[in-house]
């Protein structure tokens, strides 16, 4: 089984934007925070310019360095140069995505409720599982309603795969997270910049939240 570092920053492209942080900064700035685990998430560029980025990001982080996954586009994985996928409930079935990317790939799955993880367990497709929105969550798109910490443990009753919570997270609340039953959490916006504080120095807080 994969083991997940606590922190999985989301390097999402319209967040990026609407801060008015250049991807390659905000990556330099985690990569100068020691992350060795993340995501790049953009929903809207097409194929070329996401195969582009993704490489620009592999410049920044070495391949068997650290683990880049990709969300969403599962056919683009390899060409992309990422270590996986992270898939949602909107996106490509999980069995199909890992027919695709076969056994070396890995394969993270997005769920949104006690029910949508245990399809997604029984898939056997995840090398790991998210929940969200654990709290409200302004990243994203029409989200689900909120699980809440209960949401966190009651997908932790259900697996002991790596276990992923999403949405909301900041510094502040992401040890409850973590003691809720979570191995990680995911974050967008509690990385961007705030209060004169650029992404490295958000990444070392929430580090020191999360010890
Ligand atoms: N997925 P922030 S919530 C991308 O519920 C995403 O699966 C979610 O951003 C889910 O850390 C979310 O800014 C947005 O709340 C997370």
């Amino acid at each position: 089984m994969i083991e997940l570092p606590r922190l999985y920053p989301i390097l999402d492209a319209d967040a990026l934007a609407r801060a008015g942080v250049p991807l390659s900064a905000a990556a330099h700035a985690l990569r100068d925070a020691g992350v060795r685990w993340l995501q790049y998430r953009d929903k809207r560029a097409s194929d070329a310019e996401v195969v582009e980025r993704m490489r620009g990001l592999r410049a920044i982080f070495p391949a068997g360095e650290v683990v880049l996954l990709l969300n969403d586009r599962v056919e683009l994985c390899s060409r992309a140069g990422a270590d996986g996928v992270h898939i949602g409930q909107e996106d490509m079935a999980p069995k199909r995505a890992r027919r695709i990317l076969g056994p070396e790939w890995l394969l993270g799955v997005s769920t949104h409720s006690v029910g949508q993880l245990r399809a997604a367990l029984k898939t056997g497709a995840a090398d790991y599982l998210a929940i969200g929105p654990v709290f409200t969550t302004g990243s994203k798109n029409n989200p689900d309603p909120v699980v809440g910490l209960e949401g966190v443990r009651a997908a932790r009753a259900l697996t002991r795969l790596p276990l992923v919570a999403i949405g909301g997270i900041t510094g502040e609340n992401a040890r409850e997270v973590i003691e809720a039953g979570a191995d990680s959490v995911a974050v967008i916006s509690g990385l961007l910049p705030e209060d004169g504080k650029g992404m490295a120095q958000r990444v070392r807080d929430f580090l020191a939240f999360l010890r």
